[in-house]
């Protein structure tokens, strides 16, 4: 079990509260430039909805990361935008419309969940108050790099182990740091060795599974068993989100470290998972979490006690990407994310691109996000208003 002192983080400064004059979530659909496959969908197009906050000062942006279906998680789309739209919204501005982004936990408390809808509309009103001060997102969050290791998560190819290879040597040739391969019963030990036979024993190679995997099934066990011999990062999530103790459990006796993504909620989940040993990296994901508050609350808790993180993604456009890119430019961010390069995932960004540059992305310093979407990448987006 991980043990240490609190290291002294300075909190984040107060930053004035700005006025809503509107909520709106513009969606817009925009095709993948390969399928994504996970143990829990095929994905061809995401279907992006923006949240954006009108104030005097001008507008703020959050990008809801929601699927279509409640697969990932609990989250949906369809869903995340009825409970904005019904609770989230009307009871942040019920206290008045004179809003900052700690008053998205404060006010709503009384709302369970859906932190994936709260991290969009946190996020757009502390791009709004970011933007009316001046200061970029990840100075405010206390930035500690200008550029941010880019990893690659590469989804299970419909091609087989032959197209994994091609797309693998495809992104380590654009100068990737690390490969992230999703796995899922029957697509794993074999597939993920060859892949390691071909890539060389000098990648940096880890696997998600995306909770697929039954801890109670000797047959799974054996098989996620098998990948210890692979000298993996790690493996995510290959256990449903609260089966804590059965990741607990296969964490001693593998080699390979286990890092939670899905299961890990918020900062006390965070410390909980680490206690009982069920995880020795987290992956952060600042929608996952309800915003990049409870992000950094995530991060602090893992830095008190020595547990590595690293920036986790949904495939978002270059508005969620912004804030993903600030989040992972903090110390404790170690180890590359899943922050790639807008081309990894679409032919036209919403927003100007982010681009890989020797393995890296650079960390936008415009004020806010430093990332807004161009006006044309929207002019056919359906919309639909929230505050009212
Ligand atoms: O943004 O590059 C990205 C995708 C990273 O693999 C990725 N995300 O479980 O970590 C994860 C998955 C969830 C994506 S579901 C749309
Ligand atoms: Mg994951």
């Amino acid at each position: 079990m991980a043990s240490g002192g609190s290291p002294a983080l300075a909190p984040l400064a107060a930053l004035p509260a700005v006025e809503v004059a509107a909520v709106e979530l513009l969606t817009v659909e925009l095709p993948l430039v390969v399928p994504f496959t996970t143990s829990f969908g095929r994905q061809t197009s995401r279907e992006i909805p923006l949240l954006r906050v009108r104030t005097r000062d001008g507008d703020g942006w959050g990008e809801l990361v929601t699927p279509p279906a409640p697969v990932y998680s609990e989250e949906f789309t369809a869903g995340a935008a009825l409970v904005l739209r019904d609770h989230l919204v009307p009871g942040l501005l019920a206290a008045g419309r004179s809003v900052t982004a700690e008053d998205v936990a404060s006010r709503l408390w009384s709302v369970y969940g859906h932190r994936m809808a709260r991290a969009a509309l946190e996020t757009a009103i502390l791009d709004a108050q970011l933007c009316a001060a001046g200061r970029s997102l990840a100075d405010h969050l206390g930035a500690v790099r200008a550029s941010v290791p880019a990893g690659v998560s590469v989804g299970i190819p419909d091609g087989g182990v032959p197209e994994l290879v091609d797309q693998v040597e495809g992104y380590l040739g654009e100068g990737y740091l690390r490969i992230k391969a999703k796995i899922e019963p029957g697509f794993d030990a074999e597939p993920m060795r060859r892949l390691r036979d071909a890539v060389g024993d000098d990648v940096a190679l880890q696997v998600d599974a995306n909770a697929a995997y039954d801890p109670d099934d000797p047959e799974h066990v054996s098989a996620l068993d098998r990948l210890g011999e692979l000298d993996l990062t790690l493996i995510e999530q290959p256990f449903a989100p609260d089966r804590l103790r059965d990741h607990a459990h296969q964490a001693t006796r593998w080699t390979t470290p286990v890092c939670l993504d899905e299961s890990v909620h918020d900062a006390v989940r965070a410390r909980d998972a680490i206690a009982c040993g069920a995880t020795s990296v987290i992956n952060i994901k600042l929608a996952r979490v309800g915003g990049p508050l409870e992000a950094v609350a995530v991060r602090d808790a893992c830095l008190a006690v020595g547990v590595p993180v690293w920036c986790g993604g949904m495939l978002e456009s270059g508005v969620g990407r912004a804030a993903n890119v600030a989040l992972a430019a903090l110390e404790g961010f170690d180890l590359p994310g899943d922050v790639s390069a807008s081309d990894r995932y679409w032919r036209e960004d919403l927003t100007e691109p982010f681009v890989l540059d020797d393995g890296h992305v650079a960390v936008p310093t415009g004020p806010g996000l430093g990332r807004a979407p161009r006006p044309d990448a929207l002019s056919e987006a359906a919309v639909l208003r929230l505050d009212r």
